[in-house]
């Protein structure tokens, strides 16, 4: 574990003081040290990431932790009695473990392990839905919601002639709480809510908004692939059904997620993939289905992703959530502040409570010819509609553009995004009063 929790313990540096002034208490200089890409050149600029919400870095103990794994232990998963594939298939149910305790699910039978947020959410759609669902019955999400966690569902309705309905939102960008309540009826069956906007940032009041969900008795799924990089998640405390995420967002790998499901439910639930591992027995006249979770993880699993995964988690466990949220809400409060001082740049989403995201349009720039003039000077921004596009026609905008802030990240590159955004101002804006761009 390359963590700086383990490093000997030398006096710090001016720089450093100034670093975890800044950060509350994490030392932002040892930590991007952990990163072997933040050290890179893009077009001759250092590179300044600020698109951890579309994917993040990879510190270099996940990293290794994969090579390790492919260059020590890798074998097939819960089949051979050799060595290799006995210590694959501990590394693989070790992982289950730290996921578990990660989030505090009860059980690793409630831990099943998909590609990502997105296969997750099509998991409970199709297994758990779409057996379920009856003409007439509802399913009630967020206007807040990325595309992930709302497609499943209109599928789902199409499959079944249940119904989609939407909660709205206001100017800020917070969910309308009453009016989600409202909503609320005897005919729904499932509720479907971000933890955290990704276009926005918005954190939704999940205690309130499930504690309603519960008086319907509606089974309650939370989209976490924006909560889990950024605070502590208790999906016990938080009384969800489901709970899915993406590892690639939270310093882990690609191509491998979580789906956290309460056991009761999961029992109740068909596979909804056959395939080897899923199984018990198979004949031709009759299979029977593997105990949980391996029901719900047909085939060779991505046993890498996991194994980093599960060192992903160890890093962030280093670091501390409590710190990791304190240090990237002051981040997310140094760049409101300094961009709200651009002229013609107008913030998107700016409820109460936000994760470290910020999502801004600026007069006359359009949000693309931005992200490229920065990615000139090294800075890496999302534009677009960030499969949200719900969200984009409700604030009556194409696309915004999106930084999307790490504890790894620093003021001085808050500044250079600053600084970068007033060149393309002054190359493509509408001139100003003096008559100058
Ligand atoms: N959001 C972003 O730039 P996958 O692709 O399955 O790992 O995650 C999908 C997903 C689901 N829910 C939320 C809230 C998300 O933010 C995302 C992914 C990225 O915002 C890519 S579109």
């Amino acid at each position: 574990m390359n963590s700086s929790v383990d490093s000997p313990i030398t006096a710090p540096t001016t720089a450093q003081l100034q670093a975890q002034a800044q950060s509350g208490g994490l030392d932002v200089v040892r930590i991007r040290k952990d990163f072997p890409i933040l050290s890179r050149q893009i077009n001759g600029k250092p590179l300044a990431y600020l698109d951890s919400g579309a994917s993040s870095q990879k510190p270099r103990s996940v990293i290794d932790a994969e090579s390790h794994y492919y260059e020590q232990i890798h074998a097939n998963v819960h089949r051979g009695v050799h060595s290799l594939s006995q210590w694959a298939t501990e590394a693989y149910e070790g992982a289950r473990e730290k996921v578990r305790g990660f989030i505090n699910a009860a059980s690793t039978r409630e831990i099943i392990f998909v590609r990502g947020t997105t296969e997750a959410i099509n998991l409970v759609a199709q297994s758990y839905a779409r057996p379920r669902l009856q003409p007439g019955d509802e399913i009630l999400i967020t206007w807040l919601e990325h595309h992930a966690n709302i497609v499943p569902w209109q599928m789902v309705c199409e499959q079944t002639g249940a119904k989609l309905k939407v909660a709205p939102i206001d100017e800020r960008g917070e969910v309308d709480v009453a009016a989600f309540e409202n909503l609320l009826g005897p005919r729904t069956r499932l509720v479907a809510l971000a933890h955290i906007s990704n276009a926005l940032g918005t954190v939704l009041p999940l205690q309130r908004l499930i504690a309603a969900a519960r008086t319907h008795n509606a089974a309650v799924l939370i989209d976490g692939a924006q909560a889990v990089p950024h605070m502590a998640v208790d999906v016990r405390a938080l009384d969800c059904d489901f709970y899915a995420f993406s590892g690639h967002k939270m310093y882990g790998p690609t191509g491998i997620g979580v789906l956290y499901a309460r056991e009761a439910i999961l029992k109740t639930m068909p596979p909804w993939q056959g395939g080897g591992d899923m199984i018990l027995q198979v004949t031709f006249d009759k299979t029977t289905y593997n105990t949980l979770p391996y029901r719900f993880e047909a085939g060779t699993p991505n046993i890498a992703g996991a194994v980093g995964l599960g060192a992903a988690i160890d890093y962030l466990q280093s670091l501390g959530l409590a710190r990791i949220a304190v240090c990237e809400q002051q981040l997310l409060r140094y760049a409101t502040a300094t961009l709200e001082k651009i002229p013609g740049l107008r913030i998107i989403g700016t409820a109460a409570e936000k994760a470290a995201v910020v999502s801004f349009i600026v007069d006359g720039v359009h949000p693309h010819d931005l992200g490229t003039i920065l990615d000139a000077d090294g800075i890496a921004i999302r534009t677009g509609h960030h499969c949200a596009m719900p969200v984009m026609e409700f604030f009556n905008v194409p696309a915004t553009a999106r930084a999307s802030l790490s504890f790894h990240n620093t003021r001085e590159e808050i500044d250079r995004l600053a600084a970068g955004i007033e060149k393309a101002r002054r190359l493509l804006g509408p001139p100003t009063a003096t008559g100058t761009n």
